[in-house]
């Protein structure tokens, strides 16, 4: 085929996943009612495609179904899930659905597979745990039984698969490994079982597989490109000279193939190749690809947007010129990070849709590009006309460009971004909070009840008015700012009931965002969320929290916290505009966070906290790309909270622990105050923040809010007293993790309420 995908969203258009595993999760459904409504979900996935234009039998249609995570699906199908699962084993050596959630969501003491980020993007997997005894063998049928159950149904697909060494690259060494163990040494092992997995898939009527290798693309993994490639050449020697076995596609998105895996695939048996031609550039001429098939990565599979369909063409005419068997129109990624369809959507704007592709509007351009590949460029000049037309609207759209957001970020001095001397900040601080030894406060967001839920849904339909909405959310804060009044917590927050998402909330309120009615991304497992679009010059119209936060103040005697989200956050949980560099978008939103600061300031509010989660999310995968990242992203932070006076304490909070991967960065927002979690490994990170001889006042968070459990006061006074024990007093913050959004009110009240007690024994112990 002249074109293809390399995997399509698998939460289904209504989300019919997330309500069928979680039914069945709940114990509402048994395993044969989830099998059949999945099937029919595939099946309606597959009569999609073939709709929109996809071969039904020529393997150009992906079967990329996942319960749950596709690095999980490849653990199960190789027999690699931790020993702690062992007894889920079926008697015939295979495993089934209730061994794949369990994996995923752990069972009493049974710790699930840990979930990270895949790549820069905003899902996750979860990670494999390998170890010098972990044995592989043959253990689902999944794959194999979807192929057959396609070909049934009159279609030849192309099951998705992660790749050997992506699997290796991307799993840890289990708890029992030794010292040093790299699950990439057990290549050899993991291959035999591909060897039988191809042979199966064969035999149940597959003509190609696609292997995913995106770790190829990677040089953010503890092994090095020249490391990974020699894994490729040991793996690939091994697959392509397997007996019996389909057509192999290896493919390795996300960024630019690594040159050296390049050269080592294109002298490989195997049968095509699928690179980024987005994120990377078409590769130079090497030995081998005349008899491959080349899949040209043109069409994103990270944004949402139509994009330049005949620059996309011109590219597979330069893949076409490298000498290749045959050159195939393809995303850069599975679609699996954009929602299903445009077509969804009611509420946009008909001219911002006009230059919008999600998942089925970038099917549609593969099979345009496809038509073009055979039957030349004349063939679809309208399509590629009709898309260069879109961005030369887009370019000229009012709000894409406004002069007034132009002028003030063109305008940016270096002082912009620096805040006073950071002693005379500490000083003027300490006179004007007036905060105890070891202050304890919370991350920000307080339990989201079905009851703020139900408020928020019905104003939305109109079903309560502004008025009452609005009594609604002050009598809410009240009760969160007399609960803290209650715990004796030192600063408080005021909940955050209003926000339904941290980045939407925001987006809801600038210029330059638009929200979705249905855009659903899978996070992780069952949930997902809806990236707002970003699509113009932001900018502030009008105040955003100002007038809950002055009302949660006039409340209390203590100081409440001004809650933002910092403007990396929200570019890197929206889809970002693609005209501009990223660096001038975020300081755009840097800029409208400042005015934000300044009114919460003028308001009285003297501690404002800017939260930046997903700092460390946008990393670039290649480390030359790091440092230019990193200067951007701490900048506009920087240019977002560096107005304020001395006196006003800035706050920040991050959600992960990988403190010692960013910690320069994370010291060089120059926050006052910096959050991150820690409980999960019992305070481990104090040790890096020590070493690293961080400078500014930092809370390791003491309670792990992932988890339903209420720490006891021991085990909250024990992280702290280990802080206490390496850091300088003056520095330590008492709090949880996370915002408390997730969790209910009971075991909120008991845990703080032990977080507290916990705090006022160190206090005590330390002479405080
Ligand atoms: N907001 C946004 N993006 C994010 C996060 C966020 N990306 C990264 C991280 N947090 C992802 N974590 C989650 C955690 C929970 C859910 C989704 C992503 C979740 N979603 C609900 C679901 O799928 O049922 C839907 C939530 C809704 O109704 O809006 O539970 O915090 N922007
Ligand atoms: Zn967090």
């Amino acid at each position: 085929p002249a074109g293809t995908i390399l995997g399509y969203p698998r939460i289904g258009r209504q989300r019919e996943l997330k309500r069928a595993v979680e039914s069945h999760w709940a114990g509402k459904t048994d395993a044969d009612a989830l099998e059949a409504t999945v099937a029919s979900l595939r099946e309606a996935t597959r009569a999609r495609l073939a709709e929109l234009g996809l071969g039904r039998a020529d393997s150009s249609i992906p079967e990329s179904f996942s319960f749950y995570d596709q690095v999980l699906d490849a653990a199960v199908t190789l027999g690699a899930l931790p020993t702690r699962f062992s007894h889920l084993r079926r008697e015939d050596g295979t495993f089934g659905l209730d061994a794949l959630f369990t994996a995923a969501r752990g069972d009493g003491d049974r710790a699930p597979l840990e979930m990270t980020k895949w790549f820069d993007t905003n899902y996750h997997y979860l990670v494999p745990e390998i170890d010098e005894n972990t044995v592989f063998s043959l253990s689902s049928t999944r794959f194999a039984d979807q192929v057959a159950e396609a070909r049934a149904d009159g279609f030849v697909t192309r099951p998705v698969i992660v790749g050997p060494v992506t699997f290796l690259a991307l799993a840890k060494a289990s708890d029992e490994a030794a010292e040093g163990f790299s699950p990439l040494s057990r290549l050899a092992d993991v291959l035999g079982v591909y060897v039988e997995l191809l042979a199966a898939l064969k035999d149940a009527g597959a003509e190609w597989v696609q292997l995913d290798e995106p770790a190829l693309v990677s040089e953010s993994l503890p092994y090095s490109p020249a490391e990974l490639a020699e894994a490729t050449r040991v793996a690939y020697d091994v697959l392509a000279n397997a007996a019996d076995r389909p057509q192999i596609l290896v493919a390795a998105g996300y960024a630019q193939l690594s040159p050296e895996a390049w050269s080592v695939l294109a002298a490989s048996g195997v049968d095509g190749i699928a690179i980024d031609l987005r994120r990377g550039s078409v590769p130079a001429a090497v030995p081998g690809l005349d008899n491959k098939v080349l899949v040209g990565g043109v069409i994103d599979g990270r944004n949402i947007w139509r994009g330049d369909l005949a620059g996309a063409f011109d590219t597979l005419e330069e893949l076409r010129a490298l000498g290749t068997a045959q050159v195939a129109a393809g995303t850069t990624t599975s679609l699996q990070h954009v929602p299903h369809d445009v077509a969804d959507e009611t509420q946009l704007h008909p001219r911002l849709v006009s230059w919008l592709a999600f998942a089925d509007q970038k099917v549609a351009q593969i099979v345009t590009l496809a038509a073009g590949l055979v039957d030349g460029r004349e063939a679809i000049v309208g399509e590629l006309d009709a898309a260069t037309a879109a961005l030369a609207d887009r370019a000229v759209a009012p709000g894409v460009r406004v002069d007034a957001v132009r002028a003030r970020t063109a305008a940016l001095h270096t002082d912009d971004f620096v805040r006073g001397n950071e002693e005379e900040r500490v000083a003027a601080q300490d006179a004007a909070l007036a905060l105890p030894v070891l202050p304890t406060t919370t991350i920000g967001s307080f339990p989201q009840t079905g009851e703020i839920r139900k408020a928020r849904a019905a104003h939305a339909r109109g079903e309560i008015d502004d008025a009452a909405y609005d009594e609604f959310l002050k009598a809410e804060i009240s009760r969160v700012i007399d609960l803290q009044h209650d715990l004796d917590i030192d600063v408080l927050v005021h909940g955050e009931a209003e926000r339904n998402d941290m980045v939407q909330y925001f987006a809801e309120l600038l210029d330059g965002f638009a929200v979705t009615q249905n855009g659903w991304v899978q996070s992780y497992g069952s949930r997902a969320t809806r990236p707002s679009l970003l699509w113009g010059d932001v900018s502030r119209p009008a105040p955003m929290t100002v007038r809950w936060a002055e009302y949660a103040q006039s409340l209390s005697e203590k100081h409440v916290k001004g809650m933002l989200t910092g403007p990396v956050t929200i570019l890197a949980w929206s889809f970002v505009r693609d005209d501009q560099p990223l660096a001038e978008t975020a300081n755009q939103a840097g800029l409208a966070l400042r005015d934000e600061i300044a009114d919460l300031e003028n308001a009285g509010i003297a501690i404002i906290q800017v939260d930046e989660p997903a700092l460390r999310e946008l990393l670039p995968l290649k480390t030359a790309d790091q440092a230019a990242y990193l200067d951007w992203s701490v900048g506009s932070f920087r240019l977002a909270t560096a107005g304020v006076a001395d006196a006003t304490q800035i706050h920040t909070h991050l959600c992960y622990s990988e403190f010692a991967v960013v910690i320069d960065a994370i010291t060089a927002l120059d926050a006052d105050v910096t959050s991150i979690e820690a409980a999960r490994s019992r305070g481990e990170v104090i040790d890096d923040i020590r070493d690293a001889g961080f400078p500014h006042g930092v809370g390791p968070g003491v309670w792990d809010i992932h988890s339903p459990r209420v720490p006891s006061v021991d085990e909250q006074e024990s992280i702290l007293q280990r802080a206490a024990d390496a850091l300088p007093h003056k520095l330590i913050w008492a709090n949880p993790d996370c915002g408390l959004k997730t969790r209910g009110y009971d075991e909120t009240v008991e845990s703080l309420r032990n977080l507290v007690a916990a705090t006022k024994n160190v206090r005590e112990k330390i002479g405080a």
